[in-house]
């Protein structure tokens, strides 16, 4: 087990023994070679046996191993290898010697590339498996290590919020309930009241990549009920501050994954990954909804959030205007955001808040948070909210608290916009929708 040569370094090794393991492709049962195609987690390469058997007397027991060998099967092979410019597959091939089958013969699969995409997740270990799938994981690593970085070379904190929570963390809206011992538990909506404290706590500057739960009954594209949320939380800022870190992100995650993967997303899904320039447009967002419709499109409520159409006809505007895939929308009312957004001096009917869209999809919102507590509990009265279940968030801006915002970001949705995939269920390991559970 020890001695295997991974596919992707065949190219660069001499010719001789070798041992490769990974998964049957296809076979290729002709009478006087077989050809088989394994892939592992790097590539693919040709494995080749001249039958000895073709005189119909010579006995073969490898030709047999092979002719039996169905599609999915995992193998660990010996072999010689032989780099040769006519193979197709790489210009190498593996002559073998011995095949040692790993766990049962493969089923076969009962799924294609053109099944539906449900039947697809309810088989999501083979369907993970096409190349597409295994470049999308590899790039939301990239994207993700990039980001920590980042980060990190800026000498934040990560922190591990409780995902079990006494209150709601957003809003009353799209909550889980979760029985817990005698009590009820919601599940966290997000880590907002727990990076927040992180601020007083003294941390300065704090990030998350962890997982949040919507009980969003919708089925469209972009959302899940548990999904990846990237946080960030720092002190001493304003929602100005907080933009420009943020496009500053999504530039070194988009340079790492070009510079990591752009051939490969090239090849794979004919996409080039652009790097944003900075800063990104940004735009108040009742002018956007003007440029909207002076586009031809009227957002159907103005006193609620941009509609996805409108999200589409903004970035449209942005691409034509600014040549940029990326616009913030800025100034939010206080209406349509919730009680704990700083809202402006000069104005307070806006916040000092912004939504980031990519590619016409909202990925993220950011704010300065409001740090003056009697003005919060004002706001969140306002908003409806009782003080008395908020009694332990409140207490964290009692005992000196300097002013902070961060932002919230859907790591999923950041992915499938980047590699234009239809869904986010494309690109989530494992997605969870109202009717998915399983696996
Ligand atoms: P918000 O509710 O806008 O803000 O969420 C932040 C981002 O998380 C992603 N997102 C989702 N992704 C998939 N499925 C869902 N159901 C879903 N809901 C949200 C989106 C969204 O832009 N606490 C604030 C953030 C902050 O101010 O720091 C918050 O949660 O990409």
């Amino acid at each position: 087990m020890t001695d295997r040569t991974l596919v992707k370094q065949l190219a660069a090794s001499a010719d001789g023994p070798v041992r490769v393991s990974g998964w049957v492709e296809t076979v290729r049962d002709q009478k006087k070679v077989q050809f088989v195609i394994l892939r592992d987690e790097s590539g693919s390469v040709q494995l080749v046996h001249p039958r000895v058997d073709h005189d119909g007397v010579t006995p073969d027991p490898l030709a047999e191993q092979i002719s039996a060998l169905s599609t999915g099967t995992f193998l660990s092979v010996e072999g010689e290898l032989k780099h040769d410019e006519r193979v197709k597959l790489g210009g190498i091939e593996v002559k073998l010697a011995s095949i040692e089958v790993s766990g049962a013969p493969a089923l076969e699969s009962p799924i294609a590339d053109d099944t539906s995409i449900d039947k697809r997740l309810d088989w999501r270990f083979l369907d993970l498996r096409r190349p597409e799938q295994q470049l999308i994981a590899r790039v939301q690593t990239t994207f993700e290590h990039a980001l920590r970085s980042w980060w990190v070379e800026r000498d934040f904190i990560e922190i591990h919020t409780p995902k079990l929570m006494a209150s709601a963390s957003e809003s009353r809206a799209e909550l889980f309930e979760v029985e817990y011992f005698e009590n009820k538990a919601y599940l966290a909506q997000s880590p907002q009241f727990f990076k927040q404290m992180a601020q007083p706590a003294g941390f300065g500057k704090v990030f998350e990549i962890a997982p949040a739960f919507r009980a969003d009954p919708s089925f469209t594209s972009r959302h899940a009920t548990e999904f990846t949320s990237v946080d960030m939380e720092l002190s001493w800022v304003d929602h100005e501050d907080v933009m420009a870190i943020h496009e500053q992100l999504i530039v070194a995650g988009l340079t790492a994954v070009k510079e990591k993967h752009g051939d490969d997303i090239r090849a794979l899904f004919d996409l080039e990954v652009v790097i944003p320039s900075t800063p990104f447009p940004r735009i108040p967002l009742a002018e956007a909804k003007r440029v909207v419709a002076e586009r031809g499109y009227t957002v159907p409520r103005q006193d609620a959030d941009m509609d996805p159409e409108g999200e589409r006809q903004i970035a449209a505007w942005a691409k034509e205007e600014h040549g940029s895939d990326f616009v913030f929308l800025t100034d939010y009312d206080t209406s349509i955001r919730p009680f704990y957004h700083a809202r402006h001096a000069d104005d307070p009917q806006l916040t000092k808040s912004y939504d980031l869209i990519f590619r016409g999809t909202e990925i993220s919102t950011g704010a300065q948070r409001e740090h003056r507590v009697d003005v919060l509990e004002a706001q969140a009265r306002e908003k409806g909210m009782d003080p008395e279940e908020l009694g332990f968030y409140l207490d964290f801006f009692r005992y000196g608290v300097p002013p902070h915002g961060g932002f919230g970001m859907g790591l999923s949705r950041v992915i499938m916009l980047l590699l234009e995939q239809s869904s986010i269920r494309e690109v989530t390991y494992l997605f969870r929708g109202p009717n998915r559970l399983l696996p």
